[in-house]
């Protein structure tokens, strides 16, 4: 039996470098996204969006921009995530931009905890997320996300769900990702964080990518997936503040999503850094929708069974 799916709007731009993915969820919305998903059989609540403070474009603070506001977006959507995990359902999370990413993931460690569940989360992204205020300086807290979840940085954002590190280096596979700083890539190596780079993805091929990064998924697994909008390739997906060449292509993006879908156990969804100031006609929000419905099981396959899988 499917979860029930809730839909949580968190329209804000607080962490971000450009101002725009606050009207993220109201595009994905336009492009439909309840729809497609009612139309495979599930069940779809949208709860609306959650509110927080404004964005107040001030320059960083001790190393961070926004940290108040940022803290308090977070602690809004750890609590409705937790909620929606709590109740049985099935979270959405549609940004907003990436820093949000700390709330949601929070919570979906909090509930793996409670519910002694093993938490795999899949990233997939053209960066690593991975920096801190000493190695960035421009204090955008959406390039820290996976650095404060596993317990870097300032306490008042590594606290929120009350366990710090909330998660461990070990429950995250990073997929996609192509432009990390010089001092942030020493971090992703010194914490062992498992990337699977464009390098990774070109001369292995996203099936065996997939492989690897699913390897280990199991019945007892929660599986989360961060979709940051900018792992597409900028070709396909125009509508991301940070665009970076050389990404998925619209069949890789597909096929990761269909064997995420292939393993049954996803269990929350982030849809992060969608910018429709950025977009042309809504195109990225259309496809990205896209890509979620391939994730919930829409299959292009034409063949009854998929083909056996070397291991
Ligand atoms: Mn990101």
């Amino acid at each position: 039996m499917q979860a029930p799916i809730t839909l949580i709007g968190a329209p804000t731009d607080i962490g971000a470098g450009a101002r725009g993915a606050s009207m993220g969820p109201e595009a994905l919305r336009v492009a439909g996204l309840a729809a497609v998903l009612q139309a495979q059989g599930l069940t779809v609540h949208d709860r609306g969006n959650l509110t927080g403070p404004a964005n107040p474009w001030r320059p960083p603070q001790g190393g961070y921009r926004h940290i108040e506001e940022v803290a308090a977006w977070n602690h809004g959507l750890h609590g409705a995530v937790l909620d929606e995990l709590r109740a049985g359902h099935l979270p959405i999370v549609l940004g907003g931009d990436h820093c949000l990413g700390l709330g949601s993931i929070s919570a979906v460690a909090r509930h793996c905890r409670e519910r002694h569940k093993k938490l795999r989360v899949l990233w997939l992204d053209a960066h690593a997320d991975f920096n801190t205020a000493a190695l960035t300086p421009s204090g955008n807290l959406h390039g820290m996300p996976v650095a404060l979840l596993c317990g870097l940085g300032p306490p008042e954002l590594t606290g929120i769900g009350g366990h710090t590190p909330a998660i461990r280096p070990q429950d995250i596979r990073q997929i996609g990702i192509r432009s990390v700083d010089a001092g942030e890539k020493r971090l992703v190596h010194e914490h062992g964080l498992e990337v699977f780079d464009m390098r990774t993805i070109d001369e292995m091929g996203m099936r065996h990518t997939m492989e690897l990064a699913l390897a280990g998924v199991d019945g007892d697994t929660h599986l989360h997936v961060s979709f940051d909008v900018d792992f597409l390739d900028p070709e396909i997906a125009p509508g991301v503040g940070t665009t970076v060449r050389g990404g998925p292509t619209y069949r890789e993006a597909q096929l990761c999503m269909e064997m995420i879908a292939d393993t049954g156990r996803l269990a929350s969804l982030d849809v992060m850094e969608l910018n429709p100031a950025l977009d042309v006609r809504n195109r990225t929000a259309e496809l990205a929708v896209d890509l979620v419905e391939s994730l919930f099981g829409k299959s292009t396959l034409m063949r009854k069974q998929a083909p056996t899988r070397a291991t």
